[in-house]
């Protein structure tokens, strides 16, 4: 049994059994999470995506301690999506070890998830975890997916900011990595800035960024505001779509030396401040919530559909598909309409 009060009293048994609750898709899971849906909505949800081996974890490390280390520190929870390993990969263990040096914190909650079955059951388990965490009052919740598949991407999508980490080194398919990933940062990260090629990358990302945002001014290196976005400030493009009026900042970082750190912890900040201004927020909230509740109902429809249909006369169909008697298509719609 998990009760719901604990968890939104914070209590961190509670909030692990409801988490993996969860992630065994058990019974009792969906009514844990409507009891705690209402308390729901506080969190700022920050997806963290990009290629393998780019250091996201390494980030998401340095991000958690930053924002415990500052003046007025943030509790922050981490859910580390890996899609490919199973619980006990090597990944994930590894992203536990690293993230040793945030263990005893009350104020972090670390949470790796695996796949168990098929990456919409993750994306739906992500979604429901997120939610826990939000109700047990976590102000900022990092989603680590490595960019690779488009469900992964769709889980740091389905947040307020998502944080692209590219690396230096990557080739020269550095454009094909791109074109999937660049259009979804709200801040793009070149991480392993100690590494040569650094600027080349900085440099072809900037190119990137333009083409891909030609309207978005750059941030100044002073920090300072583009006329865009100040106009956005002052309410004076409230109406104007929010995404317009932010230029995607451009930040180096080198993780594993805890430098440029404090500058993502800014822009995350900033791109929070600015949904907030625009509008942008509760506008990805709804797109958020209408994507989850588009799965759900896809998915309850394909499941109610294929139970009804039966495993047999599916097989039967698919020898037919196979042996070319019938398209797919028709195939499909004959089953659908039980025909
Ligand atoms: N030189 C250098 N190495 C780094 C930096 N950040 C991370 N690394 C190393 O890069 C490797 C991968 O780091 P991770 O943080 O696991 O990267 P990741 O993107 O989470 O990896 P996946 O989750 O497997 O996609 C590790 O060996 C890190 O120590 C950095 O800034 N500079
Ligand atoms: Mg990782």
């Amino acid at each position: 049994m998990v009760d719901a009060a604990a968890v939104l009293a914070g209590d961190r048994r509670a909030i692990a059994r409801a988490l993996t609750l969860i992630e065994n898709e058990a019974p009792g899971a969906e009514a844990v999470v409507g009891q705690l849906f209402p308390h729901t909505g506080r969190a700022h949800l920050v997806g963290v995506t990009g290629p393998p081996g780019t250091g996201k974890s390494s980030l998401v490390n340095e991000l958690a301690k930053a924002y415990r280390h500052r003046e007025r520190p943030a509790t922050v929870a981490v859910v580390a999506v890996d899609p490919s390993s199973p619980f006990t990969g090597g990944a994930i263990l590894g992203d536990r070890i690293r993230m040793r040096d945030l263990a005893g914190d009350p104020g972090v909650f670390i949470r790796s998830m695996a796949s168990r079955g098929s990456l919409g059951g993750l994306a739906a388990g992500t979604a429901d975890v997120v939610k826990v965490l939000d109700a047990a009052g976590f102000e900022r919740i990092l989603i680590e997916t490595v960019g690779a598949g488009q469900s992964e991407v769709e889980i740091a999508r389905a947040t307020h900011t998502t944080l692209v980490v590219e690396a230096p080194g990557l080739g020269d398919d550095v454009q094909a990595i791109k074109a999937g990933l660049l259009e979804t940062a709200d801040i793009l990260v070149v991480n392993k800035a100690d590494q040569p090629g650094a600027d080349n990358a900085l440099r072809a990302l900037r190119a990137s960024l333009d083409l891909a945002h030609p309207s978005a001014r750059r941030w100044t290196s002073d920090g300072h505001h583009g006329p865009a976005a100040a106009a956005a400030d002052t309410g004076a493009a409230s109406t104007a779509p929010d995404d317009a009026a932010w230029a995607v900042p451009l930040l180096a970082t080198v993780a594993v030396q805890a430098q440029g750190i404090e500058a993502v912890v800014d822009a995350i900040e900033r791109h929070g401040d600015h949904l907030r201004a625009t509008g942008g927020w509760q506008r990805r909230e709804r797109e958020r919530l209408a994507r989850e509740m588009e799965r759900r109902l896809r998915d309850g429809l394909l499941a109610g559909l294929l139970r009804r249909i039966g495993p047999a006369a599916f097989a039967a169909a698919l020898d037919r598909v196979a042996a070319r008697e019938v398209d797919p298509a028709t195939a499909a719609r004959r089953l659908a309409g039980g025909a």
